[in-house]
């Protein structure tokens, strides 16, 4: 299967189950149900589902078995999106290409649709099945550090109390870390762990999500500049706008090229451990790196 085959195919099977596990949009209460259904299906790339099931495929799992956490962190992510786009956050009228959710269901509604995502998820990562080295305790911890406070909350914190503020280049690594690649990171981590990876395998997994991770943000950081809203699906500039600290913003534009190519070789090592298996993963990163994706 050529990756752009193996990406449709794939995202098509976590809709499907993204599908099977939300509540149905007319179920009571209904505006919530059709406020979450709104935001998962508005059209995302499914990065993070595709990492973990690839990462899953890498170690020689099943990907029946990857599903339950693939929906999981997509449904965190969402949320973290839903979220972010509020007018107290990033304040944005537009995500995936579609009016964001607050804009849609109103502001009370669109928290309430983050909180109810993020609590989906863990309903749905407690599904997965257990391994003889990782327990289903094992496969909510990973979800749960990865969103609290050290990571995906505490990247928001740093984010919100870095605007207006001339960052450091390690400042703004350190938020892309908890921010962004903590979340892929766990996503390649808890497919490898349905598939019961050895602790070396995940290990060279936790190495390449946390520079895929950094070069992603990076990337996306050169696109807010380079493309159109139309493009993105979110407005383009945004960062200019609020004169957000970004990689162009702070090394310039072909600095942060080169890093972003950079990052891409450090996360092509990290993944020697791993040999042939691993081919499908290097083809997702060379293809962001393109973004072609
Ligand atoms: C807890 C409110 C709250 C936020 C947590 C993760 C996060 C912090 C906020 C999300 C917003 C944001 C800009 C995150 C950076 C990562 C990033 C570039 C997200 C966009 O991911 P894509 O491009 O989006 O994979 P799609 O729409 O394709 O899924």
């Amino acid at each position: 299967m050529n990756l752009k085959t193996y990406l449709t195919t794939r995202a098509k099977d976590v809709d499907a189950a993204l599908d099977a596990f939300l509540p149905k949009a007319k179920e009571r209460p209904a505006t919530i149900h059709a406020a979450m259904r709104y935001s998962v299906f508005a059209g995302g790339k499914r990065l993070r589902p595709v990492l973990c099931l690839a990462a899953a495929e890498a170690c020689g799992g099943e990907f029946s078995r990857a599903l339950p956490p693939a929906c999981a962190v997509e449904l965190m992510h969402t949320y973290s999106l839903v979220h972010d786009d509020l007018p107290a956050m990033d304040d944005d009228d537009l995500r995936r290409g579609r009016p964001t959710c607050h804009k849609v269901y109103g502001e009370g509604m669109a928290i309430l649709c983050g909180d109810a995502l993020l609590t989906e998820a863990f309903i749905v990562i407690g599904q997965t099945v257990a391994t003889k080295r990782y327990n289903t305790r094992d496969y909510i911890t990973e979800l749960a550090v990865t969103g609290g406070s050290r990571k995906l909350i505490g990247g928001q914190v740093m984010d919100l109390e870095g605007e207006g503020k001339k960052l450091t280049k390690r400042d703004l690594v350190r938020i892309h870390e908890a921010k962004t690649a903590a979340l892929l990171m766990t996503s390649l981590r808890l497919g490898a762990m349905t598939a019961n990876a050895s602790p070396a395998k995940l290990e060279a997994l936790t190495l390449f999500g946390h520079a895929l991770g950094l070069a992603f943000q990076v990337i996306d950081d050169i696109l807010d500049v380079t493309q159109s809203t139309e493009v993105l699906g979110k407005t383009a500039g945004k960062d200019q706008a609020v004169e957000k600290s970004t990689y162009p913003a702070i090394i310039g534009l072909e600095a942060s090229r080169k890093e972003a190519v950079r990052l891409t070789a450090v996360a092509m090592d990290a993944l020697n451990p791993l040999g042939k298996s691993a081919e499908r993963l290097r083809e997702v990163a060379t293809n962001l790196l393109k973004r072609e994706f």
